[in-house]
């Protein structure tokens, strides 16, 4: 089994890129509940974000969502985040909460709508050319909730003329993720519902359009490393968003309901290069802590993804390999349970130790003081929310 020394280089790489909209409030149709300290702007939630990074080096950037995080300088939003000491990130787009996409943005039957929902993605690349990023990752919430509404294969042909022109707007070092989901919120259809629609589109738009898995996003018991491995195979896969589901798109911390999951999803991220130096697969998580604490909800949620990493990593590729060509079922099996089963916290904790971070960020966090600080600060003005 390779050991902390052989797994370092690529533990330092590890970059986890949080969503701003992770620190304002949110919940469910039934309630939102408030917390003390939540962001009423961008830069305090950017504030937080950096408080995750500081305490934990493993949370670089930030990804912004358009229109919530609108502001009128974003050149000077970016120098903020760097003096926080993070950088922007992806740029989300948002056609789901206008009236007029009450029927669809992108692949809507009335070009005025399209035109609409095009322009947004436009005003994106403008602002991801103020703020430096890279990506631009549509989720779209198309679909029709009644068979018969719409002409489903007439949207396909909307999508790809929609998201060629977006495309063919990004600069040379950008790029376009396309992210899928199978449904909600329209329950009969949706226009991106699997890896297969969004990796059509893309593919038939260029090397700089991929596809992002988000792991809330697909039906009970899919086998979502079986996605990972083909869509790394295909050179598509462009950036996860990582969360836990229980039974829809929960959006809880990520490795929370399902460890084992996201271990061998991690496996077929290092089998496939995704961590590999130079790789351009974006670790990002897309998560909402409904009832938690969010700033320690996403210090919780990185250290998960590096937990689990360190145990991908600690698989023995080689004697794995033996025992799969030698058909050695058991054997095989066993040698993966294994480095499933490492308890890898005691060595992560001396891994941070050795890097000038708290053994344990955690603690660091519930003993800084900075819940109480940013409870007694923030007061007045509107706490920010998914969806404002
Ligand atoms: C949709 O459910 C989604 O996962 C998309 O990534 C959005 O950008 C995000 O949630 C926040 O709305
Ligand atoms: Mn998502």
């Amino acid at each position: 089994m390779p050991t902390l020394h052989d797994i370092t280089p690529v533990l330092d790489r590890l970059a986890i890129e949080v969503p701003s909209w992770a620190y304002g409030n949110s919940g469910t149709r039934f309630k939102v509940f408030a917390t003390p300290g939540t962001p009423r702007t961008p830069q305090e939630k950017i504030a937080d974000a950096a408080q995750v990074h500081r305490l934990t080096g493993l949370a670089p950037t930030v990804a912004l969502h358009i229109p919530w995080d609108k502001v009128d300088d974003y050149a000077a939003l970016g120098r903020f985040a760097q003096d926080q000491g993070v950088t922007l990130g992806t740029i989300n787009s948002n056609t789901f909460q206008d009236d007029a996409y009450k029927f669809g943005s992108l692949t809507h039957n009335d070009p005025a709508v399209r035109r609409q929902a095009i322009d947004h993605h436009l005003e994106c690349v403008d602002i991801m050319d103020a703020t430096g990023s890279r990506d631009l990752k549509i989720w779209l919430a198309d679909g029709t909730n009644y068979p018969g509404q719409g002409d489903i294969r007439t949207r396909q042909d909307h999508l790809h003329e929609s998201l060629t022109e977006i495309y063919a707007r990004l600069s040379d070092d950008q790029r376009m993720v396309l992210e899928y989901k199978f449904f909600e919120p329209a329950f009969y259809h949706t226009d991106v519902p699997d890896w297969g629609t969004s990796y059509a589109q893309v593919a038939a738009l260029g090397d700089r359009a991929l596809v992002c898995l988000d792991t809330g996003h697909h039906a009970p018991g899919t086998n979502i490393e079986f996605i990972v491995a083909q869509l790394l195979r295909l050179g598509r896969l462009g950036s996860f968003d990582f969360n836990s589901r229980f039974y829809a798109d929960d959006d809880l911390i990520v490795g929370a309901a399902d460890p084992f999951q996201l271990f061998r999803i991690m496996v077929e991220v290092v089998r496939g290069g995704g961590l590999d130096e130079g790789s351009d697969v974006a670790l990002m998580l897309d998560q909402c802590h409904n009832i938690e604490d969010k700033v320690p909800g996403q210090i919780r949620s990185v250290l998960n993804v590096q937990e689990m990493t360190a145990r991908a990593l600690l698989l023995d590729r080689d004697a794995l390999t033996k025992a799969q060509e030698s058909g050695d079922v058991l054997g095989a099996n066993a040698i993966f349970m294994d480095a499933f089963y490492t308890d890898v916290r005691p060595m992560l904790a001396e891994y941070r130790a050795a890097r000038g971070l708290s053994a344990d960020p955690m603690t660091a966090y519930a003993e800084s003081g900075y819940q109480h600080k940013i409870a007694t600060e923030r007061v007045g003005g509107r706490q920010a929310g998914w969806g404002a």
